[in-house]
């Protein structure tokens, strides 16, 4: 294993000094290390924003910036990589190091297995170069020497694998939250109150939570779509269903989900759609991948939806106004909004859901025709 300080020495090492991206929980110790240290670092709303920003670094100070994902986020990274940063358009030199989910040969989610597999063959396609990072740090210097020779040559981004498990534990200083409902104590509310409606809930712990309490109360799976995959597409999904039936749908969302395509905002506000219900769980942080703020920690989502278009947003910060805004959501003509402000953190002991993927969309699409 490599202690995430030894790695971010040697990239200071190599004049490294801008650090951009969206976290994944394989790179949480690094990510955690270079939030706490990096004078520049910014975390992004998606991991294409990452690119960019990394890019007008580059313009600005002529130095080779660090971009940090998921390999979930290649695919909103790719626009950029290939029509910005390729050396056939402006040729723009960046380390990309990318969170290898779904390596094969390696158990993991359904909905990492097949970005796994691709990962390398996506670069390869796109002519970025890539190494996996060993796990003994000298060997990891090499690379990072090798990475570096080749950004300086063909001016264009290089992509570092890193495997599960390369990376030493780092624990980050926790901010205090101002909120007292946990994500899972809202959920509960929130689920009491929305009955029988359809619900399409966001990538991470939200969807897994959402599963254990339908299990725990024994009740059906069928109305929930659990967006797996696809962060920040939620809404997207529930407002297409919504548009389409006349039935209540509810979107469960992140702030770190609501921020990475925060323009479908613009489009579910611009659409009548009356039986549209959005709920964000916003706890300031990506918690599902370490708990990384996210640029919402400050902000009014529910005031971004009003100023979008929806017809009514509503806001929540503990049991009493949320159980309040929970009648006013189900009673008023949407598309409506409830942001909830929760705080960070989740059980050690949370599961996964024990569905696959088509099994849930077979479920979900016979309870729709219900
Ligand atoms: C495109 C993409 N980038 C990154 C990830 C990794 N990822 C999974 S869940 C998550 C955090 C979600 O944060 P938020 O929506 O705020 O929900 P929370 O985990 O805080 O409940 C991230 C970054 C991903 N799945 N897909």
């Amino acid at each position: 294993m490599i202690s995430p300080e030894a790695f971010y020495t040697l990239l200071v090492e190599h004049e490294v000094d801008f650090f951009t991206g969206v976290p994944d929980s394989l790179l949480k110790d690094f990510c955690g290390y270079v939030q706490d240290h990096a004078a520049h670092h910014l975390i992004a709303a998606n991991e294409g924003n990452a690119v960019g920003v990394a890019s007008g670094y580059h313009l600005a100070s002529g130095k080779i910036p660090l971009v940090y994902m998921q390999n979930s986020g290649q695919g909103n990274a790719i626009n950029p990589l290939l029509s910005l940063t390729d050396s056939e358009v402006y040729s723009i030199p960046m380390l990309l190091i990318v969170g290898w989910r779904g390596e094969p040969g390696v158990s993991d989610e359904p909905q990492h297995v097949k970005q796994g597999k691709v990962t390398s063959a996506v670069f390869d396609a796109m002519g970025i170069s890539y190494a996996v990072l060993p796990e003994d740090i000298k060997e990891a210097q090499a690379c990072l020497d090798t990475a570096f020779l080749v950004i300086k040559e063909k001016q264009m981004p290089y992509a570092i694998l890193v495997r599960n498990g390369t990376f030493d534990a780092y624990s980050n200083i926790a901010n205090p939250s101002e909120h007292s409902l946990s994500r899972e104590e809202a959920l509960r509310f929130v689920v009491d109150a929305v009955g029988d409606a359809v619900v399409v809930s966001t990538t991470g712990k939200t969807s897994r939570e959402l599963f254990e309490l339908r299990e725990e109360r024994k009740e059906s799976h069928a109305r929930d779509f659990l967006t797996v995959g696809s962060m920040g597409h939620a809404s997207s999904i529930a407002l297409g269903i919504a548009l389409e039936l006349n039935k209540e749908v509810y979107c469960f969302d992140g702030d770190g989900a609501f921020l990475m395509h925060m323009g479908s905002v613009a489009v579910i506000g611009s659409q009548s759609c009356k039986n549209f219900k959005h709920v964000v769980f916003n706890n300031g942080v990506h918690d599902s991948v370490g708990g990384q703020p996210t640029a919402a920690s400050d902000l009014s989502l529910a005031s971004i939806a009003k100023d979008c278009g929806y017809a009514q947003v509503f806001t929540a910060t503990d049991e009493k106004s949320l159980k309040a805004a929970l009648g006013k959501l189900a009673s008023c003509e949407g598309p409506a909004l409830l942001e909830v402000g929760i705080t960070p953190g989740a059980r050690k002991d949370l599961g996964r859901p024990t569905t696959s993927p088509q099994e849930n969309k077979k479920a979900f699409m016979e309870f729709l025709q219900k």
